[in-house]
């Protein structure tokens, strides 16, 4: 059994540090039940959603795919700890959506994960904040082809399409996506964004993409800036 070690605050008082602790080891168990019924506890002893996700359940999936990249954990694994996290995300989820319902519609963002690419977590992470800060967000899903993505942006006149992408292999369909806007004549209007672990500054200006963020909380900051007309932010 993998155990994390306990975090403790800035001032040696342990915040939450054991249910955030519990969280992240959910995770690592693969425990979906357990997850469930810990953001449901964390909810109600005042916990924010967001600070679940970011510091309970994340590190936990973080842990699990450097464990797995050393071969110390297997495919199984990997998917035990995925339906944890999705355990976990149906009761923080639609907090974190309340708190995004009662604004006005900042923009219309498509989002989905590159063809051949199974990965959606984080994706879904991304889709929660827009939806949390006011967007209208409307998730493809897992293993979009390019030439849906086109479509939905025609279909929905949207104003950004966001395409994540796990693995090496699938990173071209964020190119390909690209491709076909320009090819349809839809690239002018609408902005473009990709994430997901793999990307980087350098493959942004490559495909030509718009802007490209390391976390689901950039994602808000580069859509909201892109959408002001403003230069895009792109992490390092
Ligand atoms: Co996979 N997997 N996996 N996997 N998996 C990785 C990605 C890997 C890095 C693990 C490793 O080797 N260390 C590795 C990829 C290596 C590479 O290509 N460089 C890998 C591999 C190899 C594979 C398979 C090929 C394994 C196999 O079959 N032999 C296979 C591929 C399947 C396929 O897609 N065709 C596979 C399968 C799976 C599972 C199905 C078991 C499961 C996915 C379940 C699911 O999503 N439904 C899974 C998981 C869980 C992982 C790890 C462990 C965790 C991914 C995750 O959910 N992270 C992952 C290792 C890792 O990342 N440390 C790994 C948590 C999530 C919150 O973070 O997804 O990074 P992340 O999203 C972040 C940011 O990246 C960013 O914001 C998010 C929130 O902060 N972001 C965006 C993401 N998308 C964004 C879009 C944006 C902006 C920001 O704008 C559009």
């Amino acid at each position: 059994m993998f155990i994390l070690p306990v975090a403790i605050d800035a001032g040696g008082v342990p915040m939450h540090s054991q249910a955030l602790a519990a969280m992240r080891q959910s995770i690592i168990d693969g425990a979906p039940e357990t997850a469930r019924d810990l953001a449901q506890a964390g909810l109600t002893t005042g916990m924010e959603p967001l600070t679940a996700i970011n510091d309970g359940y994340v590190p936990g999936m973080q842990f699990v795919g450097e464990q797995f990249a050393q071969r110390m954990m297997f495919l199984p694994d990997m998917m035990a700890s995925a339906e944890a996290m999705r355990a976990a995300m149906s009761v923080l989820e639609p907090e974190l959506k309340k708190q995004g319902a009662e604004r006005p519609t900042a923009g219309i963002v498509i989002l989905g994960t590159a063809k051949g690419d199974i990965h959606e977590i984080g994706k879904s992470l991304v889709g929660t904040m827009l939806t949390a800060h006011g967007f209208r967000v409307y998730d493809l899903g897992a293993d979009v082809s390019s030439e849906t993505f086109a479509a939905k942006v025609r279909e929905w006149n949207a104003d950004v399409v966001g395409v994540s992408a796990l693995l090496t292999t699938t990173m071209r369909g964020q190119k390909s996506v690209i491709e076909i806007l320009e090819r349809e004549g839809l690239r002018s209007r609408v902005k473009v964004i990709i994430g997901g672990a793999p990307v980087t500054r350098q493959w942004v200006e490559e495909i030509g993409a718009d802007g490209f963020s390391k976390d689901a909380m950039g994602a808000v900051t580069l859509v909201q800036s892109l959408l002001q007309r403003e230069p895009a932010l792109a992490q390092p």
